[in-house]
């Protein structure tokens, strides 16, 4: 990294909770290989069989219980407690991890441990299950799914984020396949506007051509040393 660095955005993805033990969604043995997306991940495949989703999501939401953050969630949320410039921490993960380690992030598709009422669009913290269609704490409607966006759904804060991206002087991708828009072209975002750009991740991802520099390997050591860089310079 070159210039001084004043206002980093970061975005996560599934990369950055493999070493906790969550599974990606496109790595082997992932979780898109023992579900198909338009079955479990879009609105139409839940209006089809809203029991095949919830329980996907009930499995997912048990399981994210049972594991811990790992030394690159902890990097990150030392990174937000040290570093005197604006940061800004993305994530497309719907797992807690970075909130565990310590960090605050922008949860951009949503969260495993949030129900949404597609009523009263109440949301609440909800770590049990939703497949026996409990009723919404707030309206009393029996129509709380995950508080997930699917595909063809609005991720959320998008005006926050192009925001933070416009006024950035570093992107950093951690852990993201760069297959699922509009987070995959962050980064062409950020370059738009004269950020650098560094990945972090296990291979080259679909984008790793726009990033200025990449870094090959597991994010439990590449984010912590980087995060060290930073806070030494
Ligand atoms: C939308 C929540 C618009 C659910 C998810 C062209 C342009 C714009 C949009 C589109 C387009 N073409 C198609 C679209 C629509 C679509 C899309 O992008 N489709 C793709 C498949 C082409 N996008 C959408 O529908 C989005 N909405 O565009 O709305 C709009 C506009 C106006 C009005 C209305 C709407 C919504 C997308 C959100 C979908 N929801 N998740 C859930 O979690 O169940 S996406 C899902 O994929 C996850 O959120 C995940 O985060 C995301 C990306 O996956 P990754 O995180 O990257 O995980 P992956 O397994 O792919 O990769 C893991 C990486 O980690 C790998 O590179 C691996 O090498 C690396 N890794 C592994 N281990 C390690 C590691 N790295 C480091 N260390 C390790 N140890």
């Amino acid at each position: 990294m070159s210039r001084s660095i004043e206002n980093i955005v970061i975005l996560t993805g599934a990369g950055i909770s493999a070493e906790s033990g969550i599974d990606t969604f496109r790595d082997a043995g992932g979780l898109w290989e023992q579900h198909r997306v338009e079955d479990v991940a879009t609105p139409e495949g839940f209006a089809r069989d809203p029991e095949l989703v919830q329980r996907f999501y009930d499995m997912r939401r048990a399981a994210v219980q049972e594991v811990e953050p790992n030394p690159a969630h902890h990097a990150l949320a030392r990174l937000e407690r040290e570093f005197p410039g604006e940061l800004l921490l993305v994530t497309q993960n719907v797992d807690d991890l970075h909130e565990r380690a310590g960090a605050s992030p922008l949860h951009m598709h949503g969260e495993l441990l949030s129900a949404l009422c597609a009523i009263c669009e109440a949301r609440h913290r909800w770590t049990g299950t939703l497949i026996e269609g409990p009723p919404c704490p707030a309206c009393a409607a029996k129509a709380l799914r995950p508080d997930v966006v699917w595909f063809g759904e609005m991720p959320y804060q998008m005006d926050r984020i192009y925001r933070a991206l416009a006024s950035c002087d570093l992107f950093v991708s951690i852990g993201t396949s760069g297959a699922v828009y509009p987070a995959a072209g962050f980064v062409q975002e950020a370059k738009g506007h004269g950020a650098q750009t560094l990945e972090l991740n296990l291979e080259p991802s679909e984008g790793s051509h726009w990033f200025d520099e990449s870094r090959h390997g597991r994010a439990g050591e590449l984010v912590p040393e980087w995060v060290g860089e930073v806070l030494t310079t």
